[in-house]
C-alpha cells in the first residue's frame, strides 16, 4: 500500500488497527509516513501510538484480547517508539538534573514509563532507567550512586502502586526523602493517590511529567 496517498486521519485509523493487530513493521511504515510528513513525535504518539493503545487496553479489559495478543502491540508500539526516539531524546541543553527512574516491584509495564525517561532525556535530564520490577532497595541506591535529585517511580495496576507508598517509606528511613523529589505516574494513579503517599508531585503524562521535573530543578524543591 501506498502509505504517502493515504489521508491523514485514514493513516491514524490504519496505524491503530496494525497496533491492535501487533503488525509491528506495518506500524513502523506508518510511523514513519507521519515523521515524513513532519509530524512531531508528541502527535503521533497521541494520535496513533497511544490511541492505538487505549482500544488495545479497552478490549484487554473486557476480555476480548488476551496477553499473548497485547504482547504483540506492545511490541509492535516499541518498534514504533524506537523511530521517535532520536528525535524525543536529542537535546542541546547542558544536562542540569538527574533523575532515577523505574517501574515498581511486581509490574513489568514500561512502555510509558520509557516515554517518560526517554523525554526527560529530551529535556536535558541524566536518566538512570532502572527497568521494571523495581524494589526500594535498588531505587534508593541508584538516587545514592548517581546523587540524582527526582525519583521517578511508574505503576500500571492497582496492585503495584501501593509499593510506591514502600519506597516512600523507605527514603524516610534512610534519610533520603528531604533531598529528593518524588514523582509518581503510570495508568492506575492519580494526583490523590500521589498526595496521599505523600510524593511531590504526579505525571498524568510524559509532557507534563518532564515540566513538573523542569520545575522541581527550577525550585530547588528537595534538592
Ligand atoms: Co497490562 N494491564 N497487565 N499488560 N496493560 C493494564 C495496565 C490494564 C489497565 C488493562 C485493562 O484491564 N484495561 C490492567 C490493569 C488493571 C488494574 O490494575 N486496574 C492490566 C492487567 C490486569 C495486566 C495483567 C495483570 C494481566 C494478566 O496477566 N492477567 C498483567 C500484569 C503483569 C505485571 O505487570 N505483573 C499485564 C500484562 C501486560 C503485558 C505484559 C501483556 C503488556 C505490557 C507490555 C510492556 O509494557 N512491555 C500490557 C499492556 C500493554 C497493557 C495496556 C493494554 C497498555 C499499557 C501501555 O503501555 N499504555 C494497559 C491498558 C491501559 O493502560 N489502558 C494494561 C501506553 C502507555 C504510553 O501508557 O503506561 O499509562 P502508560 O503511560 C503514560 C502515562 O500513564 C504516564 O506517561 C505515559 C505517556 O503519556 N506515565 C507517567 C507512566 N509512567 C509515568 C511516570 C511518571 C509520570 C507519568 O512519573 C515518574
Amino acid at each position: 500500500m501506498n502509505l504517502e496517498k493515504i489521508p491523514l486521519d485514514e493513516l491514524w485509523e490504519k496505524m491503530q488497527d496494525d497496533l491492535y493487530d501487533g503488525l509491528a513493521d506495518e506500524v513502523v511504515a506508518a510511523t514513519a509516513e507521519t515523521l515524513r510528513r513532519q509530524l512531531t513525535p508528541q502527535e503521533i504518539l497521541a494520535n496513533g501510538l497511544i490511541a492505538g493503545m487505549d482500544i488495545v487496553g479497552e478490549d484487554f479489559r473486557d476480555g476480548i484480547l488476551f496477553v499473548p495478543e497485547v504482547l504483540m502491540a506492545a511490541k509492535a508500539m516499541k518498534a514504533a517508539v524506537a523511530l521517535l526516539r532520536p528525535l524525543l531524546v536529542e537535546s542541546d541543553v547542558p544536562k542540569f538534573g538527574t533523575v532515577v527512574i523505574g517501574t515498581v516491584k511486581g509490574d513489568i509495564h514500561d512502555i510509558g514509563k520509557n516515554l517518560v525517561a526517554m523525554m526527560m532525556e529530551g529535556a536535558g535530564f541524566e536518566v538512570i532507567n532502572l527497568g521494571v520490577n523495581t524494589d526500594a532497595n535498588k531505587f534508593l541506591a541508584a538516587l545514592r550512586d548517581h546523587n540524582a535529585q527526582i525519583l521517578g517511580m511508574s505503576a500500571l495496576l492497582t496492585t503495584t502502586m501501593p509499593y510506591m507508598r514502600t519506597v516512600v517509606q523507605a527514603l524516610k528511613d534512610e534519610g533520603l526523602r528531604d533531598k529528593t523529589y518524588v514523582m509518581v505516574g503510570g495508568a492506575a494513579v492519580n494526583a490523590a493517590f500521589a498526595e496521599d503517599i505523600e510524593a511531590d508531585a504526579y505525571g498524568p503524562d510524559a509532557a507534563t511529567a518532564v515540566s513538573l521535573a523542569k520545575w522541581a530543578i527550577k525550585h530547588e524543591k528537595r534538592l
